[in-house]
């Protein structure tokens, strides 16, 4: 087991731990960062070597066991692990510690519930978190650890489990059925858009790439944007002049992220939407980052999700303030079409609209 300390001790001291087969890759500092996103202190970071997850325990069982020691000489309130977790290895990990388990993938439902302002951001991320908890109910036993009890009353010969069930299902339905009629508001305005004949483009990218902050550069309008993980859930759009004189509209979008759930790709599915609709993405890069190369991958795949192809794009490599002239210039030899700026520094935003001008009027 290896442990790297760190001494901390305040509210919610968390550790984080996972398994790497052959180096620990840069999902364990993104892990951090999502819980350093929630003000949480992680106190110890633990590694298990090993090819592929526990089918059972997740770790080795062995290990697993070792982490109540942990807890004991700590200060500890969650366990962090940096994958989802099957219903069978979630199981066997509450019986075996005690601490509550987060997973990935509720971590980051924790931060989107933290950051939704909006109604629809809000019912968006109830509907994730509860899809989620169901599907680790499918199948479980007796115990219903997770929930507590006492919600209304049961049937006649029906289990707290079945009860349980039957109560989030029509809760979703419920929130779905308000999240419909918001979300007929948003088609409403979508038509408009598309009616006002404005070009339509997408900030997409990696979670802390610098779309808001571009959005709102080149709005010259202050939103929100602060250097944490997603930042932004409801995203925003803008009207904003080409040098040509034509206007267009951006929006800004959720942030992707490596081994984002297909449940909350699906749960904001609407939002993300607007790329479908937009007739240009900007593929926004942090141009600063070493693993930048990684995160357009997943950008790819993740519109490769939601059935976006065949789209104009434009490479944007954002936070050259960041970078020194020689990498800049190497990564402008390697990539020739993409245009490099800062969104912060308000660096070439003048050559981004006259490349955007440039392909809007080539179409035409
Ligand atoms: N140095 C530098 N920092 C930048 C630049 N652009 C954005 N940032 C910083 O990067 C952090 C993240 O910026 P956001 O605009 O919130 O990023 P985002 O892509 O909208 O992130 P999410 O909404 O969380 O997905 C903030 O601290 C920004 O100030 C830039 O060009 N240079
Ligand atoms: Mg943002």
């Amino acid at each position: 087991m290896k442990i790297m300390k760190r001494k901390v001790m305040e509210k919610n001291n968390v550790i984080i731990a996972g398994i790497y087969s052959e180096f620990i890759d840069e999902s364990f500092y993104e892990l951090e960062s999502l819980c350093k996103t929630l003000s949480w202190n992680v106190i110890d970071r633990v590694f298990q070597k090993r090819k592929k997850p526990d089918a059972r325990f997740y770790f080795g069982r062995g290990f697993l066991e070792k982490f109540n020691l942990l807890f004991e000489s700590g200060n500890i309130d969650y366990l962090i692990i940096n994958d989802d977790l099957t219903i069978i290895q979630r199981r066997n990990i509450e019986r075996t510690i005690e601490n509550k388990v987060y997973d990935r993938t509720e971590l980051i439902l924790e931060i989107f519930a933290k950051h939704a302002k909006t109604k629809e951001g809000k019912l968006q991320v109830e509907i994730a978190r509860l899809k989620y908890l169901m599907s680790y109910l499918v199948g479980k036993g007796k115990e219903l650890s997770r929930l507590g009890g006492g919600i209304g009353t049961r049937g006649p010969g029906e289990t707290k489990l079945e009860y349980t069930k039957r109560y989030l299902k029509k809760r979703v339905s419920f929130l779905e059925k308000e999240l419909y009629e918001i979300r007929k508001n948003r088609d409403v305005q979508r038509k408009k858009r598309i009616k006002s004949n404005l070009i339509k483009i997408s900030i997409v990218g990696y979670t802390n790439a610098g779309k808001t902050t571009l959005l709102s550069a080149l709005s010259k309008d202050l939103l929100y944007s602060k250097n944490e993980m997603f930042s932004t859930v409801s995203p925003i759009t803008r009207r904003v002049r080409l040098p040509s004189g034509a206007y267009v509209l951006f929006s800004d979008t959720v942030g992707f992220i490596k081994k984002l759930h297909p449940l909350i790709v699906e749960a904001f599915h609407s939002t993300l939407e607007e790329i479908v609709y937009s007739d240009l993405i900007l593929i926004l890069v942090d141009a600063s980052d070493i693993n930048f190369k990684d995160k357009i991958k997943v950008i790819f795949e993740t519109l490769e999700e939601l059935g976006i192809k065949d789209k104009k794009m434009i490479l944007v490599f954002n936070k050259i303030d960041l970078c020194n002239l020689d990498y800049l210039k190497k990564l402008k030899g390697e990539y020739k079409k993409a245009i490099f700026i800062s969104a912060r520094k308000k660096i070439n935003l003048d050559l981004l609209l006259y490349e955007i001008d440039r392909i809007n009027f080539k179409e035409v």
